[in-house]
């Protein structure tokens, strides 16, 4: 390999720089041993490389940074291994996982352009996804790759799927930089992160960018505040009294099946509500459609309005201008003067959940939006600031008992599996609880004191998992797989084994 190849994450050969020692590193071991095996198992071969990108825990900052907003989530240790190697005589991409049981060998055409058939999920469309986007940017860049080859690829990923914990940007980040690895492509940190950010949306979810950042970009030892447009990461110290439990409700949310009625419905919500807030605010309707995206747009033009209307916070805007009741698509086409399908012209998609939506609960979902945004921004200050650790770690989580709150009542992305785990938490010495990730299901995340951290698992052990247990809904020795306490782990790396 080339000595200048900037591969955008760092390259080692050896695992203990990403693992540590002791007990992970063994077990590490173990698991590449076996995406070795497995790999010559299927393909008769060993792989080139092996990239690793890292689950993560949104800490604060839920369903903002497709809005555009600051969110501050940290890597957890969990992560997804992809194992790759080019192959010149079979012309095909084979996805194949380790857990061949659930996840059975996928096969696609080489074709960059080629479509997703997203009625007919299947897991290794995440791959595909990171395949188109690699093609993207090569094409983008000029860059010659030489003739299309087949690809062989192994999947390990350990990532609790559909949990909030970010699998999706776990397996498309390790596939990105497998990719890139593989064909030695220089790609600076920061483009990988849009990269992945911008081609995981060929699944369908229109997110946000939060998770293939802090996968990319983490840096042990610190949550990060993610900034976007560009993309940035600011380290962030947490105060060391505190650990954060991550607990799994044990409801999944395959968003990639269910957005239509969640995820990409709260997109919509969102655009609406910031195109109205515009034209409220004296916008032609016409260009509130074209130039405004999301609510942190609307919000620079509330500001761009504050000295003639007063409104130098955008919460103030949606008091004066949204109403608490919902909206009906006449309400809308009323007000914007503009059919929906003029209004969603530049997206089908979008046209199609707009469509299928009763009504749009447009001051709820931006009352959320801002008032969240802003929590993150005290969150990074409480930690920075001077207060005794006692008093921060307090702020904290009543800065995290506020975002579930406005999660659950003003966005309505709970459940009643994480509100009863919330509650639990708050009844057995959390400092904080809320729901992580996109929600519907998934997990908690939970602030407690360090010394406590292992009483806490315990109680929830008893309290929420033992009954699950017992309908044998989970094994009592997998437990450990859905309560555990995480620190800031390391960001996605590329091992030349
Ligand atoms: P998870 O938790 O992985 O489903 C999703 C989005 C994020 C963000 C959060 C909610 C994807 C890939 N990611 O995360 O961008 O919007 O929900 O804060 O869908
Ligand atoms: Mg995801």
């Amino acid at each position: 390999m080339a000595k200048n190849v900037d591969l955008g994450v760092p390259i080692f050969k050896a695992l203990e720089p990403v693992y540590g020692s002791g007990l992970l590193l063994a077990e590490a071991q173990q698991r590449f041993n076996d995406t070795k095996s497995k790999f010559i198992h299927f393909f008769g071969h060993p792989p080139l490389v092996y990239a690793r990108s890292p689950g993560r825990v949104n800490l604060i900052g839920e369903h903002i940074d497709y809005e555009g907003y600051s969110v501050l989530p940290m890597a957890i240790a969990q992560d997804t291994v992809v194992a790759i190697r080019l192959n010149n005589s079979d012309k095909k991409l084979r996805i194949a996982n380790v857990n061949d049981e659930k996840y059975p060998m996928c096969t696609y055409s080489v074709d960059p352009q080629q479509e997703l058939d997203l009625k007919n999920h299947k897991w290794g469309h995440y791959f595909i996804c990171a395949y188109k986007g690699f093609h993207e940017y090569v094409k983008s860049k000029g860059i010659n790759i030489g003739e299309t080859v087949g690809l062989d690829v192994i999947v390990n990923g350990i990532v609790p799927t559909g949990s909030g914990l970010s699998s999706s940007a776990a397996l498309v980040c390790s596939s990105m930089i497998a990719l890139m690895a593989a064909f030695n492509i220089n790609c600076p940190k920061k483009e990988i992160a849009q990269l992945a950010c911008d081609c995981e949306r060929h699944i369908g979810t229109q997110s946000g960018g939060m998770d293939q950042a802090i996968s990319i970009m983490a840096q042990v030892g610190f949550a990060e505040l993610i900034d976007f447009n560009p993309i940035r990461a600011t380290d962030i110290q947490l105060p060391a009294g505190g650990t954060f439990v991550i607990a799994h409700s044990l409801a999944e949310c395959m968003k990639a099946v269910t957005a239509a009625t969640n995820y990409n419905y709260r997109v919509v919500e969102c655009y609406l509500a910031a195109i109205i807030l515009g034209i409220k605010q004296g916008m032609e309707p016409k260009d509130a459609i074209s130039k405004v995206k999301t609510l942190s747009d609307v919000e620079n033009l509330c500001v761009a309005f504050a000295s003639t209307k007063g409104f130098s916070d955008p919460s103030l805007a949606v008091k004066e201008f949204l109403s608490e009741k919902p909206y009906t698509a006449e309400d809308i086409e009323k007000i914007t003067g503009q059919k929906l399908q003029t209004i969603f012209a530049s997206s089908p998609s979008s046209l199609d959940v707009a469509k299928a939506a009763k009504d749009y609960k447009l001051y709820q979902r931006a009352m959320h939006v801002y008032s969240e945004a802003k929590r993150v921004h005290a969150f990074k200050d409480t930690v920075s600031s001077k207060l005794s650790e006692e008093e921060m770690l307090k702020k904290l989580g009543d800065l995290m008992n506020e975002s579930h709150y406005s999660c659950s009542v003003l966005y309505e992305c709970s459940c009643p599996e994480l509100e009863e785990l919330v509650k639990i938490s708050r009844d057995n010495g959390a400092i904080g609880a809320r729901l992580t990730g996109a929600g519907w299901g998934g997990c908690v995340v939970v602030l407690v004191k360090e010394k406590v951290a292992d009483q806490f698992v315990l109680k929830l052990k008893q309290h929420y998992y033992q009954s699950r247990i017992d309908q044998g809904k989970i094994k009592a020795d997998e437990l450990g797989q859905y309560v555990f306490a995480s620190k800031p782990s390391s960001g996605a790396a590329i091992l030349k084994l």
